[in-house]
């Protein structure tokens, strides 16, 4: 086990412990000791009782779950709960306004173990009566069980590119595989993912399927045909994706002869969207597109690779990233087709939080990490007062931390360390922090944390305050909300970005998987108006680092190159084009 999923272990714990009606004390020990796990970079793998005891907020008693964690991969107070509060209980808290203490009393008083019981009670009209709930609470209950029937899980993309990428790499190994990729939304890096698909070429359909079917990461093999088969994968065992616990992702592996291998991977790559154009073009040619080629008739025609269908189609190459029938079937030559950000293009990173906040890692922590990522340039971003819960900082202690900083930042000459917060925009319209404290800062990302559920006028009014702030460089995670959990603020989108293109603000892709906001329509608007990303990771650990990838993969999807990506600029260059620097 590492220490990420020891921390999602304890945030388990601490759910159930909430849901079974425990110590609200006790249940926020779990969760500070999460938060402080995960972000521990070195491995707790070995270290002893008396050592880990010395980590803050970690007592005997969290210690000693630690080694069992380590040792044994389970937690056997964590399994005596999953015993006792069924799934289907602790799947109520993916319903929006629900949390634990609403969900401990529809299970305890009204005996619902499960969403559907849940659904068929609140259509009776039952739950509104208990205490604390009333008309409202159950209309809300009632739509968010309609929205979860819709979606099913879907995966967060960060939970499962793993899994293929582990898998596909095994099997590569397979004597007489000669090929082998991801297709569907994981190859399109979607930010959720209904099922996986992995596509091979071999002599040998069987020997690959039965590697698949004998894989460590697969449970069970769910249909198998002669050169198709579908595995259902072992259940994640800490996954991000809300509702996640308990279910198993699936896959479909096809395996293709070497000749049709260029045709499948286009064909079950998608989008269906994209496809359908691409099959009308081949058929306005004369030609047929399926699974095995691009046929004349009857006849294979071509298909060994995806780059000699989109040629013979008369199409430029396009990106999987970029196949969803929105602009793609518009570029005439590759000069139309955006060269993609990548990960190692990204030179700063400009929103993360230390201890002062709501991190885990101290200052120097974080530029030791910073530093050992290689990037160039960064800002710390702790939160402002209004966010209390995080420990958000008032004006006396952010002048104190920009004053720690210019201490600090003078030790390194290889990476430039900006003096930031990250300033809620308050609920009625003002910003958190006075001008005068703003305007000492040297970078400045305004977001909505409070009142996402404002009506719309309001919201777009609260967004073009901080556009119109002075001191506002960048509006960070815009719309506020968490993939499969909470839908996004409502606002006037043109007139938002209109004003942050006047005004030289900045708009964040905020690189965590729950939000990856802006969304990649969202991010493609703003590219198309020439107004600059900046792609964060938001971390509030060493580790939080990580998750650039994720940013990445949303920004690709967006069609971003270098060029789009503030972040991805020389620090001399990113300075320049800040608005507080253009007025100059
Ligand atoms: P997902 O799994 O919901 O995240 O999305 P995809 O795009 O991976 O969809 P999936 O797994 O159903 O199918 C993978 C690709 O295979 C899809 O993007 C296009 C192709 N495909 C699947 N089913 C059909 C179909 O019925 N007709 C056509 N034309 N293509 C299909
Ligand atoms: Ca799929
Ligand atoms: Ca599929």
């Amino acid at each position: 086990m590492n220490n990420i999923e020891i921390a999602a272990s304890f945030d388990q714990l601490a759910d159930l412990l909430e849901i079974d009606g425990a110590n609200a004390f006790r249940v926020r020990a779990y969760r500070n000791a999460a938060r402080t796990i995960e972000g521990i970079a070195e491995s707790l793998a070995g270290v002893q009782i008396a050592q880990l005891t010395e980590i803050p907020g970690i007592g005997d008693d969290l210690a000693k779950k630690i080694v069992e964690l380590m040792t044994t991969g389970q937690l056997t107070m964590l399994e005596e709960l999953k015993a006792k509060v069924p799934a289907g209980v602790v799947q109520m808290l993916l319903l929006p306004g629900i949390g634990p203490k609403k969900v401990a009393q529809l299970h305890k008083e009204l005996g619902i173990t499960s969403l559907a019981q849940l659904k068929q009670a609140a259509e009776l009209g039952g739950v509104a009566s208990l205490k604390g709930f009333g008309k409202k609470t159950e209309q809300t209950i009632l739509e968010g069980i309609a929205s979860l029937d819709q979606q099913g899980v879907r995966f967060y993309l960060a939970d499962v590119v793993p899994l293929v990428q582990q898998i596909a790499a095994d099997l590569s190994k397979v004597p007489g595989v000669s090929q082998i990729s991801p297709a569907g939304s994981v190859r399109r890096l979607k930010e959720t993912i209904g099922d996986l698909d992995l596509l091979a070429t071999s002599e040998d359909a069987n020997l690959v399927m039965d590697a698949l079917a004998a894989h460590p990461l697969v449970e069970s093999v769910i249909a198998r045909g002669p050169t198709k088969q579908r595995v259902r994968l072992k259940s994640l065992s800490n996954p991000m994706t809300p509702g996640a616990q308990g279910h198993k992702p699936e896959m479909d592996l096809r395996v293709v002869p070497e000749k049709s291998f260029g045709a499948a991977l286009q064909y079950f790559t998608g989008s269906k969207e994209h496809n359908v154009v691409t099959r009308r073009l081949a058929k306005e040619k004369g030609l047929m597109l399926n699974e095995y080629g691009l046929n004349k008739g009857e006849e294979y025609y071509l298909g060994r690779t995806e780059e000699e269908i989109y040629a013979e189609l008369g199409l430029v190459f396009v990106p999987p990233e970029l196949r969803e029938n929105r602009e793609e079937f518009g570029w005439k030559t590759s000069a139309d087709v955006p060269k993609l950000i990548t990960e190692g293009e990204i030179l700063g990173d400009l929103h993360m939080h230390t201890t002062e906040s709501d991190g885990t890692a101290s200052l120097e922590d974080m530029i030791a990490a910073a530093r050992a990522r290689g990037l160039k340039y960064i800002a710390i971003t702790d939160h402002s007062k209004r966010v209390f819960m995080a420990n958000g900082l008032n004006e006396e202690r952010l002048l104190k931390q920009w004053e720690e900083i210019r201490r600090i930042r003078e030790k390194y000459d290889d990476i430039k360390i900006l003096c930031g917060v990250e300033c809620d925009i308050l609920e009625n319209a003002t910003m958190d922090l006075s001008d005068e404290v703003l305007a000492q800062a040297d970078w400045i990302i305004g977001v909505i944390h409070f009142g996402l559920k404002q009506a719309p006028d309001l919201i777009t009014k609260r967004l073009l305050t901080a556009i119109e702030n002075p001191y506002v460089d960048c509006i960070g995670h815009m719309t506020g909300r968490l993939i499969g959990k909470r839908p996004g603020a409502q606002f006037d989108v043109e007139t938002v970005f209109a004003a942050a293109k006047e005004h030289g603000v900045m708009l964040e892709i905020n690189a965590h998987p729950a939000r990856l906001d802006l969304s990649d329509v969202h991010a493609a608007k703003a590219r198309a108006m020439g107004i600059p990303i900046v792609i964060n990771t938001d971390s509030h650990s060493t580790y939080g680092f990580e998750m650039l990838q994720w940013g990445i993969a949303q920004a690709r999807r967006a069609g971003l190159s270098a060029e789009n990506v503030a972040n991805a600029w020389e620090f001399e260059k990113f300075e320049k084009s800040l608005r507080r620097n253009q007025k100059k």
